[in-house]
This record gives C-alpha cells, structure tokens and sequence, in this order.
C-alpha cells in the first residue's frame, strides 16, 4: 500500500518539521530579551512581572553593567505606563520584608547591579493598566554620568516556585 506508506511518512515528516520548528523557538526565545548599551554601561533584559487586575503597584528589573573606570549613578526611573516609578530596595527586618525608597543606585566602575525580585527593583506606583505577560512595558532610565537611555521590559511571568530562575 504506497499510498498509506507514504502518507505515514509525510505525517512523519511533517510533526519532524514541526519538532525542528518548536526546538527552534526554544532556542531563540531566550535571546529575545534586549541588552540596552549605554556609554560603559549595559542595560541587560529589562522585565517586568504581570499584575492582578486592579493593583496599584508593580515590578520592574534588569541588571546594570559597568564596564568603564568610572562609577556611575542611577538617578531617576519613569514610564508612562505608571503615575510615577521609584527606585526600592527590599531588606530583611527580622522576619518582615521590608522595601524602602533610595535616592538613588550606585553603579560601582566594574560592578554588575542586579534589580530582581526580593532585592533592589523599580516600583511602579499607581500602574494605568494592567501588565499583562507577552507585552511591554516602556522605562526611561537617567544616571548621573551615562545620561538618558529608553528601554523596554518584557512582561514575564514568574517561574514555577521551586524552579530555579533562567536569567
Ligand atoms: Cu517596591
């Protein structure tokens, strides 16, 4: 029976093709996640996390290369997509989560400055809408010496708990 072989082989062919496809969409949604250069610094995968309807706040996260002699310094954070945004840092008091506004962020000459959930982040005050995972969300961060830089933070939901975190 050719015919029944060879429309085997094409349904063969075929979920080989799509299995290609899929292994490649794993490969390359990674490098999805944009690095923003800035003079000596580096703004690597800028994210952010999804939030309930009708909540107020949300998060916001990247790292900060410096790869100059120089220390920098992140000033300011906005987004049009929130009424204002702070820069937080998140410490243990005793057994409470504690988050506290800074001025500002020192970015040492040479460091590398991770804002992740549970340690320094953006705070995204009075949120206009939803973040929903799959779109963006606009940031335009300022630092002392580097100047001005717009990116855009990817709306990523969390990994499952217990699993361990890929960036
Ligand atoms: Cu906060």
């Amino acid at each position: 029976m050719p015919c029944l072989r060879r429309a085997a082989f094409e349904a063969h062919l075929l979920h080989f093709v799509a299995a290609g496809c899929f292994v490649l969409l794993a490969i390359s949604l990674p490098a999805l996640a944009t690095d923003y250069p800035l003079e000596h610094l580096l703004i690597e995968h800028p994210y952010a996390r999804p939030t309930p309807p009708g909540a107020r706040t949300g998060g916001a996260y990247f790292i900060i290369r410096n790869d100059g002699r120089q220390a920098d310094r992140l000033l300011r954070v906005s987004s049009s997509a929130a009424k204002s945004a702070e820069i937080h840092s998140m410490t243990m008091d005793g057994n409470v989560m504690r988050m506290r506004s800074v001025p500002s962020l020192d970015i040492p000459a040479g460091a590398k400055v991770t804002l992740s959930p549970g340690g320094y982040h953006v705070m995204l005050v009075g949120v206009l809408h939803p973040l929903v995972a799959g779109q963006q969300v606009p940031l335009t961060l300022t630092f002392e010496k580097a100047g001005t830089i717009d990116v855009h933070a990817d709306v990523e939901a969390a990994p499952p708990a217990g699993q361990p975190h890929a960036h």
